[in-house]
């Protein structure tokens, strides 16, 4: 028995048996936009996308643990040119049936995004958000209002934001284990 629970301790540890973890990244490659990670929320892992090569501070990644209730969360960066760089809703599991994650009330510098809320959409449309897959609009539970969304790495919500160079941007959100 004693065993048994140092073992799941241990997997706690290592985040084995957390559910999903929520990912969001600021991309700069469309305006080369270089970024600089600034502060985050507590272990929020934030790394630049080493795949990109020598562009790979043009895209930084955001990765952190989501909980069964809503937690609010911030990222910080500083673009070094201006320009628009796009705002990635995901999850880490690049897989089909990955589980979602729910995100609300998503802020940039303090403001709401383009219905950053989620509020505005019909059927499959989601107002002002692009992307792929097929991220759900959810009535009912939501963190802010009453629309919220479920999205991951298969079905990502994107929105491009202007940047101006040497001004941080900070952005706050919700987030939980989707369904
Ligand atoms: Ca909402």
């Amino acid at each position: 028995m004693e065993k048994m629970l140092l073992c799941a301790a241990a997997l706690c540890a290592a985040g084995l048996l957390s559910a999903a973890e929520f990912r969001i990244d600021i991309g700069g490659e469309r305006s080369k936009v270089e970024l600089e990670i600034k502060e985050c929320s507590e272990k929020i892992r934030a790394s630049s996308a080493g795949w990109l090569n020598e562009r790979k501070n043009q895209r930084l990644l955001f990765i952190g643990a989501a909980s069964d209730q809503w937690e609010t969360k911030s990222i910080s960066f500083v673009p070094k040119s201006n320009g628009n760089v796009n705002l990635c809703l995901m999850g880490t599991i690049n897989k089909p049936g990955a589980p979602h994650l729910a995100y609300d009330n998503i802020k940039v510098n303090g403001k709401l995004v383009k219905n950053g809320s989620f509020e505005e959409g019909s059927g499959d449309k989601i107002a002002n958000w692009s992307g792929w897959g097929k991220a759900q609009r959810i009535a009912g539970g939501a963190a802010d209002g009453n629309q919220y969304v479920l999205a991951n790495h298969v079905d990502a919500l994107v929105q491009s934001i202007p940047v101006k160079a040497g001004e941080k941007v900070t952005v706050t959100f919700q987030v939980k284990n989707g369904k």
